[in-house]
C-alpha cells in the first residue's frame, strides 16, 4: 500500500509544513526497523513546530500508508479496512505517533492497539528542543485470561532504542498463533462463538434464555467460548450496547479466535449491519440461528420447501440493507440456506422465489389435505403428540409404535411428521403422529412457514401435550406450548398433559406435580411406565365419559390413574 493522504486536523498548517508531511510520507523504512532516526527526526520536529501529535501508519514492507494530523493530546487513526484482518492475528499495520510532553502511551493508545489489532503502537516524546526523546512501545499479548492483553516495553531514550522490526513481527504472530492453538483447536471447523443477551429483562430471565440459546448453539455444532449478558439502562440503538462494551467484546473476540457472534435478542437488520461492520464478525440472532439448524433438518420435500420459504422470509428485508459484513460471510452459519447464488439474488428475485416456494407449499398442503382427509374418513382417531423441543416426543412415538424415528440430545432433532398406527386390545387402533417442537419466542414467519405441518394438529382427536418435566424450567415451558397452541388456534381439542423423563425424578415430587397439574406421568424410555398413558388414551377417546372441557380435570378422576 502506497502513501496516500495526510488525514486528520490539517486546518492552518502552511503550505510549506503540508509538503513536508508529504514529503514524510513517501519515505521508506527498511523492514528491520521500527523507524529510522532520519524519519524520527523529521516526525518530531515537524510535531514540535505544529504544536499537534503526529502519526504514522507503516505496513509490513516499511511503506507508509497515512500521515495522521491530531491536536495537542491525540490522533485519530482513521479507517484500516483497506487491511482486513481475515483469519490473521495482526493487521499488518503499525502506528508510530509523536507525544507532545514526552508523555507514555495512553489508554486510548493501548484500545487502539487491541481493537485494531496493529503490529505495534509507538509513542516517540518530542523534547524540548523537537528531537526524539523517549520512546514507548506496546504490542499485543496471546490469550491470557484474566490479565491485560498488551505489553508495554519500558521506554527507553530513542538513541537507546534497538529492536529488529522483522524478527520481532515473526516471533510475535507465531507466539499469538500458538497461544491461541493452546486454548482452541484451529484444525476445528466449527464456528467459534460468543453468546450475548443484551435486555432490560431480569438477569435470571437472560440468564434462562441464554441457556437455551447454548443448548441452540450446540444443537448447530457451534462452540461456544463465552457468554455475555448485559443489562443496561437503555439500549443502545445501533450495537444493542453501548460503545464501551462493543469495544471490549471485539478485544476479548480477536483474542480467543471468535468467528461468530450469536444475540438471544432479534436484531434489526441495521443492527446486524453496525455490528457486523464495527466487530469485523458474522453476526446472526436467535431467529436466524433456529433456521440454521432447521436447514441442517430438514430432510423430506415439505422440511425442505418449508425451511427454505422461511429464510427467504428472514432474508428479504435485510436484503436492501446489506454490507461488506454479509458479502464476507462464506459457508457455514447464515450462508447455509437457499443456494449458493444467495447473496447475488437480488429483492426482485428473492420475491418471485417466495411466491414461487408458496405455490408449491399450497400444492404439497393439497396433497397432505387428500392424505388427511383420508384418514378421518378411516376414522381411526387421531393423537398428536406435541410439545417443547427435546421434550421425548420422537422416544415417546418410537416406544409406542416400535418406530425408529431419530431422538438426540438436541434441540430440533426433529423437522418432518411422522405418522404411525398404534393398536389396542378390543380391535381398537390410533394414528399417532410426532412433529416439529416448538420454542419460546418463535418468530410468526416461521410458525407461518410450517403451517402445513401445523395444520396436521387440527385433524388430531387428541394432543397429547409432552413435557420434559426434569427441565429446570419446565413451567415456562409449558406456557410457551400452550401459547403457540393457542396463536394456531388448537386449543378446542382435548388435550392429555403427560410429564416425561420421571425417571429423572423424585418419586414423591412428581406424584405431587401430578396431582396439582392433572397430568400423568411417564418415561418414554422405560417400557413398563407406558400402560398409563395408552389407558389413559383409550380413556379419553372412547370413555363417554370424559369430559372435554378440561381435559386436565378429567384426569385427576379418571379412574386406574
Ligand atoms: N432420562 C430420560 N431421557 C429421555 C426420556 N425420553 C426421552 N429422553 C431423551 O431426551 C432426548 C430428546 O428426545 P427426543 O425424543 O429426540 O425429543 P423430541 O421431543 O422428539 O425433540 P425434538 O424432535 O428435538 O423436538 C433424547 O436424548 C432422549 O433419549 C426419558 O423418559 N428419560
Ligand atoms: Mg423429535
Amino acid at each position: 500500500m502506497r502513501f496516500q493522504a495526510i488525514s486528520g486536523n490539517i486546518a492552518g498548517l502552511k503550505a510549506s509544513q503540508l509538503r513536508a508531511l508529504e514529503r514524510l510520507g513517501y519515505r521508506k523504512i527498511p523492514r528491520s526497523k521500527v523507524i529510522t532516526p532520519e524519519a524520527a527526526r523529521t516526525l518530531t520536529e515537524l510535531s514540535h513546530s505544529i504544536r499537534r501529535q503526529i502519526g504514522l501508519l507503516v505496513d509490513r514492507a516499511g511503506e507508509i500508508d497515512s500521515v495522521i494530523v491530531g491536536n495537542e493530546h491525540e490522533i485519530v487513526i482513521p479507517d484500516l479496512s483497506d487491511y482486513r484482518l481475515g483469519r490473521r492475528r495482526l493487521r499488518g499495520v503499525r502506528c508510530l505517533h509523536t507525544h507532545l510532553k514526552n508523555e507514555p502511551l495512553t489508554r486510548d493508545d493501548l484500545t487502539d492497539l487491541a481493537l485494531l489489532r496493529l503490529d505495534l503502537i509507538a509513542a516517540i516524546g518530542v523534547k524540548e528542543d523537537g528531537l526524539p526523546g523517549v520512546i514507548s512501545v506496546a504490542h499485543l499479548l496471546p490469550p491470557n485470561p484474566g490479565n491485560e492483553p498488551y505489553e508495554i516495553l519500558s521506554p527507553v531514550d530513542f538513541h537507546h532504542f534497538q529492536l529488529d522490526f522483522a524478527s520481532f513481527i515473526a516471533s510475535l504472530e507465531d507466539e499469538l498463533e500458538r497461544g491461541l492453538a493452546a486454548q482452541v483447536d484451529l484444525r476445528d471447523p466449527r464456528e467459534r462463538a460468543i453468546l450475548v443477551s443484551i435486555s432490560m429483562k431480569s438477569r435470571a430471565v437472560q440468564e434462562e434464555s441464554i441457556a437455551e440459546l447454548r443448548e441452540l448453539a450446540r444443537s448447530d455444532n457451534v462452540l461456544v467460548l463465552e457468554t455475555v449478558i448485559q443489562r443496561p439502562k437503555q439500549i443502545h440503538p445501533k450495537y444493542l450496547m453501548g460503545e464501551g462494551k462493543i469495544r471490549e467484546l471485539i478485544i476479548t473476540s480477536l483474542q480467543q479466535g471468535v468467528t461468530l457472534l450469536i444475540f438471544d435478542q432479534n436484531l434489526s437488520p441495521g443492527q446486524v449491519k453496525a455490528i457486523g461492520e464495527i466487530t469485523e464478525l458474522k453476526v446472526i440472532d436467535r431467529t436466524q440461528l433456529i433456521l440454521d439448524i432447521f436447514s441442517r433438518r430438514a430432510h423430506s420435500r415439505d422440511g425442505k420447501v418449508q425451511v427454505e420459504l422461511a429464510q427467504l422470509k428472514y432474508l428479504l428485508p435485510r436484503l436492501s440493507e446489506r454490507s461488506t459484513a454479509l458479502s464476507r460471510l462464506t459457508g457455514g452459519i447464515g450462508g447455509r440456506g437457499p443456494g449458493e447464488t444467495r447473496l447475488e439474488v437480488d429483492r426482485r428475485r428473492v420475491k418471485d422465489k417466495i411466491a414461487y416456494l408458496e405455490k408449491e407449499l399450497d400444492q404439497l398442503s393439497r396433497a397432505h389435505r387428500e392424505r388427511r382427509s383420508k384418514r378421518i374418513k378411516s376414522g381411526i382417531p387421531i393423537v398428536s403428540i406435541v410439545g417443547y423441543t427435546n421434550a421425548g416426543k420422537s422416544t415417546l412415538l418410537n416406544a409406542l409404535t416400535e418406530s425408529h424415528v431419530q431422538t438426540q440430545n438436541l434441540l430440533f432433532a426433529t423437522l418432518d411428521t411422522t405418522t404411525r398406527r398404534l393398536r389396542f386390545p378390543q380391535e381398537r387402533e390410533i394414528i399417532i403422529t410426532d412433529t416439529v417442537g416448538f420454542i419460546q419466542d418463535l418468530p410468526p414467519d416461521l410458525l407461518g412457514a410450517f403451517r402445513p405441518t401445523l395444520d396436521e394438529l387440527r385433524d388430531a382427536d387428541l394432543l397429547i401435550h409432552l413435557v420434559d418435566v426434569s427441565h429446570p424450567h419446565f413451567e415456562h415451558q409449558m406456557e410457551a406450548v400452550d401459547r403457540i397452541l393457542g396463536d394456531l388456534e388448537l386449543p378446542h381439542i382435548p388435550r392429555l398433559l403427560v410429564f416425561n423423563k420421571e425417571d429423572q425424578m423424585d418419586p414423591v415430587v412428581i406424584k405431587n406435580l401430578c396431582r396439582l397439574r392433572g397430568a400423568i406421568s411417564i418415561s418414554a424410555l422405560h417400557l413398563e411406565s407406558l400402560p398409563k398413558l395408552t389407558s389413559a388414551i383409550e380413556e379419553r377417546l372412547w370413555s363417554p365419559k370424559a369430559s372435554l372441557e378440561d381435559p386436565h380435570l378429567s384426569l385427576q378422576t379418571g379412574k386406574g390413574l
